[in-house]
């Protein structure tokens, strides 16, 4: 049987889904990996209910799954803010180290280009051996995250001291903004279902830092344990947006199997206490599953869906042109996209998902959690 074949029916049977001793992280992450990411293969499909109930049944302790925990309403709200309030100064984004910094953030001039045509180009900082100064709807497409609250040193992996003399390229008195309300809202509402069922006391929470991470259907995320924050045991609570994605969560040694979540448009995920620096990673973004809710108006899914590959993309065309008909059945669907196609055409292509963390250890606790 072949590499593929294999993997599929271990999906397919829940038996068959690797056991402790035939894979590490690293091996479970890479059949994810190859057998869906290469454009030439045949995509299997998936038998989401399976992998779906597989994930329910071995959750580790300190995981929870909040399925449809966030709105429609909420997930277009959060939607708007991740690609425009929040992708901007005093946020970092990964484009500010070599870029020019807009202080309006770079939405303004995409979206001046996405609905009157206007050509744009952003700026190297400086002379670089293998960047170069970009159009701006391919910048746009090249943020990759943006940093919410506490200032992050993505070199050295830790937070930035604000008596270091080693500070970004930001001023001082942007540094260590607080975490947007509207998010530490939605972080207090998760933090009570954790309270339900556990014994955390959310009132101690504080959300200090996240980090709002902008996948491509092609992007993955390496297997990482979060160990920068001081607070190892608080829960880091993480909504996800757009299309689903597999998430591995292994143990805090790299060598256990590791085991496979779906994460849909919606959902909230938390680890927290014996979870918290579980090693994890997403080696899969799913393509043909952004809720079609998200999808923009007509015209422009059409003017999309041509704008595609037939031979790259060939995976994605009978879905989006199903979807398209799906959507000119609905009554008044261009009337509900007012002011949305920006993001929904985005979205097309894309999962976003934002994680909160407390960095520093809560005073006081009823539980060592
Ligand atoms: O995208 C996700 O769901 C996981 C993100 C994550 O693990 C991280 O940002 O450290």
């Amino acid at each position: 049987m072949g590499r593929k074949a294999k993997l599929l029916s271990k999906l397919q049977n829940p038996d068959n889904l690797p056991t402790k001793e035939q894979s590490s992280f690293r091996s479970v992450e890479r059949e994810f990996k190859k057998t869906y990411v290469n454009e030439n293969d045949k995509i299997p499909q998936i038998n989401y209910e399976i992998l779906q109930s597989y994930s329910e049944a071995t959750m580790h302790p300190g995981i929870i799954l909040l399925k449809n925990f966030l709105s429609i309403e909420q997930q277009k709200e959060l939607t708007k803010l991740c690609m425009n309030d929040f992708n901007k100064l005093p946020n970092l984004t990964n484009l500010d180290k070599y870029y020019e910094t807009h202080p309006e953030g770079l939405f303004p001039t995409y979206s001046q280009y996405y609905y009157s045509n206007r050509k744009s180009i952003l700026k190297l900082k400086k002379p670089h051996e293998k960047l170069k100064d970009i159009e701006i709807q391919k910048a746009f497409r090249q943020i990759r995250w943006v940093n919410l609250g506490l200032s992050y040193d993505w070199s050295n992996k830790a937070y930035y001291d604000k008596n270091s003399t080693d500070l970004p390229e930001i001023p001082s008195h942007l540094i260590d903004p607080p975490v947007p309300e509207y998010i530490q809202k939605l972080v207090e509402q998760a933090l009570k279902a954790v309270e339900s069922q556990t014994d955390y006391l959310a009132k101690n929470y504080k959300s200090e830092a996240g980090i709002i991470n902008f996948y491509g259907l092609k992007d993955t995320l390496m297997a990482h344990q979060d160990r920068s924050e001081q607070d190892s045991l608080s829960p880091l609570v993480s909504f996800s947006i757009g299309h689903s994605c597999i998430l591995l969560v292994g143990t805090e040694d790299r060598k256990d199997t590791p085991i496979p979540i779906i994460l849909e448009s919606g959902d909230c995920f938390i680890m927290y206490g014996p979870a918290r620096r579980c090693f994890h990673g997403v080696p899969r973004i799913l393509e043909n599953t952004l809720p079609l809710e998200f999808y923009p108006s007509i015209d422009r899914l059409e003017t999309y869906i041509q704008s595609l590959d037939p031979v790259n993309d060939m995976f994605r065309l009978p879905k989006l042109k199903e979807d398209l008909e799906l959507l000119r059945m609905k009554e008044g669907w261009n009337q509900t996209r007012k002011d949305w196609d920006i993001f929904g055409e985005y979205l097309l292509e894309s999962r976003l998902n934002i994680n909160i963390r407390q960095v520093n250890p809560a005073v006081q606790k009823k539980t060592e959690i």
